[in-house]
């Protein structure tokens, strides 16, 4: 394995100082950091080492790593991904068997205190953690074992991050989100179903540049990213400030472009970077492709109602809508931020009651 810098290695793979400014000054602007932080970045990142990461994938569909992987052409975000020392990761390594599992060990001694963990999908915690097991391990005891030598967890997607679609009701495994089990470590909650592909490199370019994870909001999100409503930045707000709404999705008012509220859009009580960050290498995103968004970055969504129901947002006149609507808005945030804090008292008392010893009596 070499030791090249990644400013050494942008180099190598024929990235030009002018397009590796330009992923600065869009990293810094990401952040929200003023355009003087730009050299800094650029500094930072040109002499960054790489960082050893161990990633692991609990219950979950696979969709954060495809996001990851498939959704762009070779880019300088791509190359942040390549600079990083992977050293284990279930759906992308070469090694299976007792041959990865070896490798993983080994990362964790070598790095231990230092190395990023990176984990997405849920853990179950029903049926003595049994439900979900890799290499003998259960996802209980390798999230424990893992995180023991990390330096800070990044936790990709909803599942990992709040539990997600396997904690939808019923919940039939029992599943719980990592900060429910860890609880003293730096934990970074990354949430989307998917999440944003930049996003993830955007906190990972943070912990490259800084040594350490970036401000979160109440519910562990980078506030970067996610300190604004899908509503706040999307470019239909105008129709939805002059009560302009389509009613279906093949009327004249969705012809035309308009805010798609009506049609149960969720980006009101919604915190992410769709807007702004888009998908597909900026191509577009779910609104501008005429869905409404369906608060995929939000605890409990799943469980929130159809996706297709309006808010229950009052309607009156067109000022108290916007009012209500970013009332609503807070509320949410609130309630769930609240519902998170009981959710991981629960999930500890539960964690706690489940051993190693309960679990080979099991097998
Ligand atoms: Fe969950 Fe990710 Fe949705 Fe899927 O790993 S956030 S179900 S996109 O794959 O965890």
């Amino acid at each position: 394995m070499d030791d090249l810098s990644l400013g050494e290695r942008l180099r190598q793979r024929g990235v030009s100082r002018r397009g590796f400014m330009k992923f600065c000054a869009a990293t810094a602007s990401m952040m929200a950091l003023p355009p003087m932080m730009i050299p800094k970045i650029a500094a930072a990142l040109e002499q960054a080492k790489r960082p050893s990461v161990i990633w692991l994938s609990f219950q979950e569909c696979t969709g954060c790593t495809e996001s990851l992987t498939r959704s762009h052409a070779p880019s300088i975000e791509g190359l942040i991904f390549d600079h990083i020392s992977l050293d284990y990761h279930h759906t992308l390594q070469a090694a299976s068997g007792d041959a990865a599992e070896h490798a993983r060990e080994e990362a964790m001694q070598a790095n231990w205190g230092e190395y990023l963990l990176v984990v997405d999908g849920s853990i179950p915690l029903g049926a003595n953690g049994n439900y979900s097991a890799i290499a003998g391990i259960s996802n209980l005891d390798m999230l424990k074992e893992c995180a023991e030598g990390a330096a800070a967890i990044v936790s990709v997607g909803t599942c990992a991050a709040y539990g997600g679609l396997p904690m939808a009701n019923p919940n039939p495994t029992d599943a719980v989100a990592v900060a429910d089990i860890i609880d003293d470590k730096p934990i970074v909650n990354v949430p989307g179903c998917p999440p944003i592909p930049t996003v993830i490199t955007g906190v990972l370019a943070h912990f490259l540049t800084f040594g350490r994870l970036p401000e979160l909001d109440g519910l562990g999100r980078p506030k970067a990213f996610f300190g604004q409503s899908i509503h706040d930045r999307c470019y239909r707000r105008p129709f939805y400030e002059r009560g302009q709404f389509a009613e279906t999705f093949d009327d004249e008012g969705a012809r035309k472009g308009w805010c798609l509220f009506k049609l149960g859009c969720k980006g009101p009580t919604t915190y992410n970077a769709c807007a702004t960050a888009k998908w597909n290498e900026g191509t577009s995103w779910p609104v501008e492709a005429g869905h409404g968004c369906i608060g995929c970055s939000e605890p409990r969504f799943w469980d929130a109602g159809s996706f297709y129901q309006a808010l229950s947002v009052p309607f009156r006149d067109v000022g108290d809508t916007i009012l209500a609507a970013g009332t609503a808005g807070l509320a949410v945030g609130a309630a769930a931020a609240v519902w998170n804090r009981k959710r991981k008292a629960d999930a500890r008392e539960k964690r706690d009651t489940i051993t190693i010893k309960d679990l080979s009596k099991e097998s």
